[in-house]
């Protein structure tokens, strides 16, 4: 993986954002994917406006997946505003203050499994807050077409898929989860906003993210710890649900080009083009640590489950998620065809990267598994006890 910075031709016509030289707000930024955003940015591109990242830091929300980009560029180029994205007059204050010139709107409710047990935060974030936002940018900017609100949004929306077929651009949305439906309808606002008001927009629909920092409620995350301390993994129903997988950089890279290069009111379909069914993710994931993390040299996880010779002996098939999708797929031709976008690392080096990164980050992993995720933990695991 190369670390040269990411020099992207503009092809927009003159007066269209420069974000290189953006003042850009990121909401949610504290979070999995919002962290990594910010990261790419400044490590990884020729960026060199403002930066300044807004997040409630609700129980998902962490500073310190950030700490080193604040030493390095707080202050200076990078600023941290706690704040909810529902507050018009705060949003307010950070525009002018700022003087905010593009939007990356990664903040949002993200758990599947949280929506079924709870709904309203899902709604009141996700469809109230992104109103809020785009409200917010509406009065800000009046006509301004020098400016952008890119909204990060899910494959979710578009439903379940069958053993074939792919998820298209053009795809008619049918969400099926509190959380999905939450999404689609921020989909929804955020084109009204386009076709009525003019305001400058993109949307990308990206497929399962997965890499450093992603906090350990979702698949790979939970089993990669649960594993290294010898507690059961948990596969919901027949382990048969199949997800593509992307990796965080990809997707991050491929939100980086669309503010480049994409014509406003375009929506694109960001993917891994790497299905895999939730059974092989996790046997691979037992795979790569028995190579990097033997059991027989880890005693808590012996001491924890003394019958197991292999991490693999604690695969636990466990209650299904109620609604569950079967099967999602991308087709991502779009952005790879109108912008030269692709994926550059496949799933086994991204799975390997992404398992090496929890076992050497035993600081952070301390630091975000609070009461607030033991209480989680319980609530999720326990009614789905056989
Ligand atoms: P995350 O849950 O890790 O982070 C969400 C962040 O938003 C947190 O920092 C949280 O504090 C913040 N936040 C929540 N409510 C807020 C509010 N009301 N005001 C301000 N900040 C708030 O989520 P993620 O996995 O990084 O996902 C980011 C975005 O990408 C979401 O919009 C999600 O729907 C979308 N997405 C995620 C995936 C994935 O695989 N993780 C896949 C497709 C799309
Ligand atoms: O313990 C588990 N066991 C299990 O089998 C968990 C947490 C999940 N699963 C299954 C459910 C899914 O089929 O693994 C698959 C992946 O689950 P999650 O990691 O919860 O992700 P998913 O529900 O697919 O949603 C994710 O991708 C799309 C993100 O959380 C969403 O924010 C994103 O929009």
């Amino acid at each position: 993986m190369s670390k040269s910075r990411n020099t992207i031709p503009v092809s927009q016509k003159p007066g269209a954002l420069s974000p290189s030289s953006a003042n850009i707000l990121v909401t949610g930024g504290a979070g999995f994917i919002g962290s990594n955003f910010i990261r790419y940015l400044f490590e990884k591109t020729d960026f060199q406006g403002t930066l300044v990242n807004y997040d409630k830091l609700t129980y998902a929300g962490n500073l310190l997946n950030l700490s080193d980009i604040d030493e390095k560029f707080g202050g200076k180029s990078y600023f941290f505003v706690r704040g909810d994205i529902r507050d018009y007059e705060k949003l307010k204050d950070v525009f002018a203050r700022y003087h905010i010139s593009a939007v990356v709107h990664f903040a949002a409710e993200s758990h599947v499994d949280r929506s079924i047990f709870g709904p309203k935060d899902f709604i009141e974030t996700n469809v109230n807050g992104t109103f809020t936002l785009l409200e917010a940018s509406r009065q800000f900017w009046g006509n301004r077409r020098d400016v952008r609100f890119h909204h990060i949004s899910t494959d979710e929306v578009y439903g379940s898929l069958g053993d074939t077929g792919y998820f298209y651009e053009t795809t008619p949305y049918d969400p099926r989860s509190p959380y999905s439906a939450s999404k689609a309808a921020s989909d929804h606002i955020v084109r009204a906003y386009f076709h009525t008001y003019g305001l400058p927009v993109t949307i990308s629909n990206c497929s399962n993210n997965y890499g450093p920092y992603h906090f350990p409620e979702k698949l790979i995350p939970l089993i990669i710890l649960n594993a290294i301390e010898g507690k059961p993994l948990p596969v919901y129903g027949d382990g048969k649900n199949v997800r593509d997988w992307l990796y965080v950089e990809d997707h991050c890279e491929a939100v980086w080009f669309i503010l480049n290069k994409a014509r406003t009111g375009e929506t694109f379909n960001v993917g891994g083009e790497c299905e895999k069914q939730n059974i092989e993710v996790v046997r691979e994931i037992c795979d790569i640590l028995e190579e990097l993390h033997p059991l027989k040299d880890n005693p808590a996880a012996r001491k924890q489950a003394p019958h197991i010779t292999r991490y693999s002996d604690l695969i636990t098939f466990v209650t299904d998620r109620p609604g569950h999708d079967r099967r999602y797929a991308i087709n991502c031709d779009k952005i790879k065809k109108e912008l030269g976008w692709k994926q550059k690392y496949d799933f086994e080096n991204g799975l390997r990267n992404t398992v090496s990164w929890y076992l050497h980050n035993k600081k952070w992993v301390e630091g975000v598994r609070s009461g607030e995720y033991i209480k989680w933990i319980e609530t999720n695991y326990h009614i789905r006890e056989k």
